[in-house]
């Protein structure tokens, strides 16, 4: 007689279990699990003779749960496969197997190395010790030895200075590439820094073409005066990426605004060239806009400054000193006793007699006497002269 029995305390007693006459004993319990065997023996009288106990023996015709590949990270030419998830009630190992090759046991994370550019595929099944095989998963990946190819970089501002410097001004600027992967993999992500800032996403260019990518900063007083760079990254789905040289471009966010008032200038709209001097040596002349003798002015790509100064060809000059802004934004208003007074007509920054003449010989409707701008030569010109008669204008 024999029985099953799960219970490794158990006997069998007469009467129970199963007959075994003799030969080899083929018995397989019902269910999977772990059992031990109960025989008792019998004489040739047929007096039975006590339980024996062997065993224990697992039984288990249930493979395990399929596993999930959660993941594969590709590396150039190398691929990490990340796998597990099974489960079953014995003990089990994984087996992993690449494209058409042979399953080998395994434990994640599995790393192939020198893998060939192309699709490849790997394939993770789970074994019990019982042999019993689970389903299989499969995921597919792409080898890719080939970097993306990054050219054609180009950096252009909204607000570009005078050469030679050619200075990137407050306003936009935009960074524009041509980003292209070859391989198989395609880009994963096209990034950019600033100097020494974190990478940031370089999207694609708006009404680019497909291999265009374009970043927009935009310049303003908080950006430092001087060399910035911009460096690229791209980086194709196998993990392959190419960095570019930093790309140089030079900034100067410094502005200097404010008004020009003209000593008893006409009313009406009115424009005048005013010739500002900067630090006392560059000077810039620009057309401005004169309502009620007065204009708004800013000058972009100005140095860090200490003076300005105004004239115009009617006028004597106006320094103003003592210029301070620590992020470059100045303001220096040529107004009530920074007024820039008149009389001034043959540019030597003295109100006298050769002024006088000049006056005297466009006396009329000549534009050369017209301090005041309301297009005549007359009383009124005089009289803004003679009240600086003899008066001399600020240095440069
Ligand atoms: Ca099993
Ligand atoms: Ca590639
Ligand atoms: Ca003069
Ligand atoms: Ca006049």
């Amino acid at each position: 007689m024999y029985k099953w029995s799960t219970n490794p305390s158990d006997s069998i007693t007469e009467g129970q279990g199963d007959n075994w006459s003799a030969g080899t004993l083929t018995a397989t319990p019902a269910s999977d699990g772990t059992y031990y065997l109960y025989i008792r023996s019998y004489n040739s009288a047929n007096v039975g003779n006590g339980s024996t106990r062997l065993g224990p023996y697992t039984f288990d015709d249930t493979p395990p749960t399929t596993p999930t590949i959660t993941g594969v990270e590709v590396n150039e030419l190398d691929a990490t496969v990340t796998f597990g998830g099974s489960t079953d009630a014995n003990s089990f190992h994984y087996e992993i197997k690449l494209d058409t090759g042979s399953y080998v046991t395994a434990t994640s994370p599995k790393t192939y190395t020198g893998l060939s550019g192309g699709s490849h595929t790997v394939y993770v099944k789970a074994v019990d010790e019982l042999g019993n095989q689970s389903g299989e998963a499969s995921q597919e990946f792409m080898i890719d030895g080939i970097p993306p190819t990054v050219s054609n970089i180009t950096v252009t501002a909204e607000n570009v200075g005078d050469p030679p410097a050619n200075n990137c001004l407050q306003g936009k600027l935009w960074i524009d590439a041509e980003v292209t992967d070859t391989g198989g993999s395609g880009l994963a992500s096209v990034q950019i820094k600033l100097d020494d800032g974190d990478y940031a996403t370089m999207p694609a260019k708006v009404g680019g073409d497909p291999e265009d990518y374009e970043m927009e900063y935009t310049i303003d007083a908080s950006w430092t005066n001087g060399t910035h760079t911009v460096t690229i990254k791209a980086t194709d789905g196998a993990g392959n990426s190419t960095t570019t040289d930093a790309v140089e471009f030079k900034v100067n966010k410094n502005t200097v605004s404010g008004f020009v008032g003209l000593q008893n200038f006409t009313w009406v709209l009115k424009n005048r060239d005013v010739a500002f001097g900067l630090n006392g040596t560059t000077v810039r002349i620009v057309t401005l806009s004169f309502i009620n003798g007065i204009s708004a002015y800013t000058l972009t790509d100005v140095p860090d400054m200490t003076s300005i100064s105004a004239k115009t060809a009617w006028s004597l000059r106006k320094l103003i000193t003592g210029l301070s802004a620590p992020d470059g934004q100045y303001e220096a208003n040529f107004t009530g006793s920074n007024t820039v007074l008149g009389g001034d007509l043959n540019g030597d920054n003295v109100v006298n007699a050769l002024d006088y003449s000049i006056l005297r010989g466009a006396w009329g409707t000549g534009s050369a006497g017209d301090i005041n701008g309301d297009g005549y030569t007359d009383n009124a010109d005089y009289l803004i002269m003679k009240a600086n008669w003899y008066r001399k204008g600020d240095p440069q």
